[in-house]
Formats: C-alpha cells, structure tokens, sequence
C-alpha cells in the first residue's frame, strides 16, 4: 500500500520535473544561444508596428505654404526653415500678426487629393504618415471647436484636411500621427513665442506669456485640440516640438500632457520632444527623437528616430534648390535601421496642395528600391556584428538560423569586402535584386565576400548571408 503510494508520488513528480524541463529548454531557445538571436525583443506591445515600419512620410503643411519662403519679394532671413516665415520674412522683424493671419484668405490648395498623398507614401514603402496638424504659427488643419484660426472656418477651402487623409490613411493601411506644436503658439493669446535672441543677438526680443497667460492658453487651447485630434481622428502617435529651452514647458505641463494622452488613448504613442532636457523623459515616452536631420553613429537601444528633410526646408520654400540625392536618403534609411531606429522623411507640399516634382521622383526611386530590398529593411533586427566600413547590416530569424542583409553603398574597387568580425560559416551568399550567387570565404576576423562584376546598384546594392543555426 505504501509503495504504491509512494510509486504514485514519485510518477507525479517525473510529470512534473519533465513539464519544468521543456519550459527551462523553451525558454532557453527563445533566449536565443547563437551571435545573432542574443536579445530578442517580445514584440507585443504597442511598439511593434513602429519597430516594424522603420519609414514613414512626414509633412509640414500650413498657412506658411502661402508665401513658400518668399516675402514681398525678398527671401526670408536667417535659415531655410519657410515655416518660420512669420518669425524670419521682412528680416529681422517678422511679418506682422494681422498681415500673416490674412494668408489664411489665400490658403486654397485646390488641387489636395489626400488619396494621392497617402498613395505616394505606401508606393514610396512608408508605413506611417506625419502631419503638421498645428505648428508654431497655431493654424489647424482641422475645424477645431476652440479657435476660429483654422482650415475650416478662415479659409476658402473649408475642407477638413486631417479627416480627409485619416480616411485615406485606413484606406491604404497607414498609421496616422499628428505633429502638435504644445509649447509655440504664436496664433493664440498665451502660447509661447521663439526663445530669442538667440545666438547672433539681432533678433528682437519677443514678450512672452506669464505663467497664468500660458496656463490659460494650456488649458483652453492644448490640451483641448489633443484631445479633439485624438477623439476625432484616432491617432497612432504624436510627435510633439520642443527644442530649446523652455520656461513654459515645465515638468509638471510635460507629466500633465502625458497622462492626458494616455488617458485618451491607450494606443498613441508620445515622443521625446515633448520636452526639452527632462532627465529620465526617456522613461516615460514611447520613443526618442532626434534634432533635425541628426543622425546618431551607433546602436540606441530605446525606439528611436530622426525626422529629416528632402532638401532644406520643412515647410515648402520656392527658392529651396538643394534636393538631396536618393543615395543619400537610402543611406540615413539604412543606417538608421541598422541602429534600431527609424526614419521620417519629409515633403512641403506646394500651395495648391501637390508634392513638388523633385519629391515625387525622388520617393519614386525609393519606392523602387524598397520594393527589391524592404525586406531587409521591414520588421529586420539591428545589425548583430560590427558597424562595417563600406555600409550597414540587419538581420533577421529564420526558420533555419539568421539572414543577414548587407546594405553596399561603397563599392570597394579591390571587387571585394569583408564582414568584419562575421566568424560564421555562410551557407548562401546572394545579391538579392539580381539573385546571383556570390562567393564568400571565412577569415580569422570576418567574411569576405567577392563581389559581383557588375555594380546591380551604386546608390546601395543588397546582398544576403544565410546561416544555419
Ligand atoms: O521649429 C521646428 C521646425 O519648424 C520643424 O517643424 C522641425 C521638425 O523637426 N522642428 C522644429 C525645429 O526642430
């Protein structure tokens, strides 16, 4: 009787210890063992989509469209920045409030289609979209209840621009954003202004609110749009502006908008500009972002990104030549990619609501680009090795190991490069637009690879390194 109980006991037990086993191994192959899977990250938070995007379209579109960088036929002063018209036309005083408020009678894109916006950005291989729903001027681009300074009720073309592309946005499956100027509101009694003077000292002083005046404008003017963008539109992130030092921004009104956000929403995401030099901001946010067209050196494990423009300006300027090249924009892609972070490339569409032509040709070569290697670029793991000199590496799990993607952008004449520190041994080399076979040959410090004869991609060629567990 009492070895039967005990057999009974001790077989409980062999159940148990064997359940344990296959948890402790489970877990063990889920941690991952070899070079490449050694922190995977569970992807099942609100962050996913972000991560796995990597690229997406941001616009600067507003009354400061009017004008395009030019006042009274003089370029505006001081930068390329033709948002900041109002601050930076009729150098260095500005153009007056009354004067700038009366672009919105001229603010008539006629020729907006919002389908066509969002269309060009999924051909392009963008996965989210960025929308200057109010900037530092304070005019919205929806029919906000709490201000008249806005698309709807002060101009002629009294259509809800945000709303139209939202639909356009289910339409082609791609996340909506607001950008929200929270701290410069230079529309509405109470917002902040520029923090002038500024370095070289010859700009005019701007008053500024006290703090009850900014706390007035916080809670009728702020916070209610937030709240208005979110209830109406369902945003997936914003991207709040503060980049400088601020008095009005304090700790408190970041925490404050914070929680107001979550609040509203348990899926839009907050980034780090929402306040400036906050210790410990990172914490609270969802992801960081870089100053203007910054583009950090190494890995950074926090989502991350860096919002950049196809030439100078934001907001389109008519004198802006200085498009950059697509190499250059696959480049910070890449790069970024490589370093767990993603990137926002940004186009000023015109007055009449079109994407200037320069912009147009330029998302269509990287949509065609994308198209052959986004796979290297979608939902890819940061480069697992060392940072390389002829260009960047993702990577990615597969059934039978890793893939690894080599983004090529310096074509080494020696018809030759090495994977530094890549001690694997590869079982397929392969450039993935054309499919050639490559061969590779492991050294003591990496693998080298010769390349094809033929260049298939001097703005940057993708080559694969299969390796089995
Ligand atoms: O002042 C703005 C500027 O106009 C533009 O919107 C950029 C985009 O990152 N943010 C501020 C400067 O950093």
């Amino acid at each position: 009787m009492l070895i039967r109980k005990f057999r009974k006991i001790e077989k409980q037990f062999l159940i148990v210890m064997k359940k344990f086993i296959s948890i402790i191994a489970l877990c063990f192959l889920l941690s991952g063992v070899n070079q490449f899977n050694a922190q995977p990250t569970p992807e099942k938070d609100k962050m996913a989509w972000w991560r796995e995007a990597r690229f997406g379209m941001f616009i600067h579109f507003g009354l400061y469209t009017v004008p395009s960088g030019v006042y009274n036929g003089e370029m505006m002063g001081r930068n390329w920045y033709a948002e900041w018209i109002r601050m930076q036309g009729n150098w260095p005083n500005g153009i007056p409030d009354e004067e700038y408020r009366n672009f919105a009678k001229q603010f008539n894109p006629k020729d907006f289609n919002a389908d066509e916006w969002i269309r060009l950005a999924r051909e392009a291989g963008m996965k989210y979209f960025l929308i200057t729903a109010k900037h530092h001027d304070g005019f919205a681009l929806w029919p906000t209840k709490v201000s008249k300074y806005n698309v709807v009720d002060a101009t002629p073309f009294k259509r809800d621009i945000l709303g139209e592309l939202a639909s356009a946005c289910k339409k082609y499956d791609v996340k909506l954003g607001f950008y929200y100027s929270h701290w410069q509101d230079w529309g509405h009694e109470g917002g902040a202004m520029p923090p002038w003077p500024s370095k070289t000292g010859r700009e005019p002083e701007m008053p500024q609110p006290t703090k009850a005046q900014f706390g007035d404008y916080w809670n009728k003017i702020c916070l209610p749009q937030v709240k208005e963008l979110i209830e109406n539109y369902d945003p997936w992130f914003f991207w709040f502006d503060t980049w400088g030092k601020s008095e009005q921004i304090t700790h408190e009104k970041v925490d404050e908008l914070i929680g107001f956000v979550r609040k509203l929403s348990d899926k839009c995401l907050i980034n780090s500009r929402i306040a400036f030099k906050y210790e410990g901001i990172e914490n609270k946010v969802d992801y960081l972002s870089m100053m203007d067209n910054s583009f950090p050196d190494g890995y950074i494990e926090k989502p991350w990104e860096t919002s950049g423009t196809m030439n100078r300006s934001w907001g389109y300027h008519q004198l802006d030549y200085g498009w950059k090249p697509v190499g250059e924009m696959l480049r910070n892609l890449v790069a970024n990619a490589s370093r767990n972070g993603n990137y926002q490339l940004n186009i000023g569409p015109m007055a009449d609501g079109t994407f200037p032509k320069p912009s147009i040709k330029r998302l269509k070569e990287i949509g065609a680009w994308m198209d052959i290697n986004g796979e290297g670029i979608y939902g890819a793991k940061p480069n697992p090795v060392a940072e390389q000199e002829w260009g960047y590496i993702t990577a990615k799990e597969t059934k039978k190991g890793t893939k690894l993607y080599l983004f090529v952008f310096d074509w080494a004449e020696s018809g030759k490069i090495k994977v530094k520190e890549l001690l694997k041994i590869p079982t397929k080399i392969q450039v993935l637009e054309t499919g050639e076979v490559l061969k590779g040959t492991n050294l003591k410090d990496g693998l080298e690879i010769i390349l094809p004869e033929f260049c298939p991609d001097f703005n940057c060629t993708v080559i694969t390194v299969e390796i089995n567990k």
